[in-house]
């Protein structure tokens, strides 16, 4: 199907439905310039996981680690949210003058969703800008948006500990709150979109298979198939920042 037949039966979907949950991964910010994990020239390809993205990466080498996330946030700070971001901003607020439930459920830690102006946001796997104390002296989450940094690593306020990102790192779970309410949602969830995510990592990869095995419709839209792609009952082949403002614009 051409594409603005897929987003027209995309659009028809979204009036259908009463809860529509969004997922998103790091391809929905490749438009504003924040590189991808897997694609090509993706930071998975220059830095290798294991040694960056893990808590024994970051208790073995903690100034090593911080200096990659500081690289990140340095990045961060030139970008803007790209014309998928907004377009999502404008489906939620279309949901709700709708009488339908909506919310964004994203992988992304790069915070250009609330940039943007979504506003059910659940960051499963944390916040760049944010800290914590590696020891938990305190469960405070502090907001730290100093870039470059000027000290690595960063000093923990209450106990002068090490102060660490505020992010999920592999074979960590993820927050037992933030967790419980993305499958509240995902119970009551009648239509779900897959934008922008290889669907590699869980749980988040399980969110289109659980929503597909009730029986729901999950729109997938990406450059490119992933291996959910077979399963989606829409695939939009395109870029987001393309696809989700053509679909959100059919909405009257
Ligand atoms: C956990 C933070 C309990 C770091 C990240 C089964 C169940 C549970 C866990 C597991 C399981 N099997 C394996 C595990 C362990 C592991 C896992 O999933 N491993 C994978 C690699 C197999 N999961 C965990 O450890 C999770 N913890 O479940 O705890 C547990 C623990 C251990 C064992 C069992 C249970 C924690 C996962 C969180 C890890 N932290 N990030 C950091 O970012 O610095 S994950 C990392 O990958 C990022 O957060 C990223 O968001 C996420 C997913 O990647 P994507 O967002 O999809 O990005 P990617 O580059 O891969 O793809 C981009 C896509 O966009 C591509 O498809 C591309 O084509 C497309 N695209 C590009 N441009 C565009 C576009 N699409 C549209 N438009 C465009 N313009």
């Amino acid at each position: 199907m051409v594409e603005t037949a897929v987003q027209a039966k995309a659009a028809d979907l979204i009036k259908a439905a009463s809860f529509v949950v969004v997922l998103t991964g790091a391809g929905v910010s490749q438009e504003s310039g924040v590189p991808t994990f897997r694609g090509k020239d993706g930071l998975w390809d220059k830095y290798d996981v294991t040694t960056l993205a893990t808590l024994d990466a970051f208790i073995g080498d903690p100034e090593y680690v911080w200096k990659w996330y500081d690289y990140r946030r340095n990045l961060l700070t030139s970008v803007r949210p790209n014309e998928g971001h907004y377009a999502l901003t404008r489906l939620e607020d279309w949901c709700s003058s709708h009488g339908k439930e909506f919310s964004l459920v994203t992988q992304n830690i790069d915070d250009l969703h609330r940039v943007a102006g979504s506003k059910r946001i659940y960051e499963i796997h944390g916040n760049i800008w944010q800290v914590k104390c590696l020891n938990a002296c305190t469960n405070k989450i502090y907001e730290m948006r100093e870039s470059p940094l000027g000290k690595i690593p960063p000093e923990c306020p209450d106990c002068n500990g090490i102060l660490r990102p505020n992010i999920v790192w592999f074979g960590e779970m993820l927050d037992p709150f933030v967790i419980h309410s993305v499958e509240a949602d995902l119970l009551e969830c009648d239509l779900l979109f897959t934008v922008g995510t290889s669907t590699t990592v869980y749980p988040a990869a399980s969110f289109p298979l659980t929503i597909r095995s009730r029986g729901h419709p999950v729109i997938e839209i990406n450059v490119e198939e992933t291996e959910f792609t077979p399963l989606a009952t829409l695939f939009i082949k395109g870029l987001s920042g393309h696809s989700l403002p053509g679909i959100v614009d059919l909405l009257s």
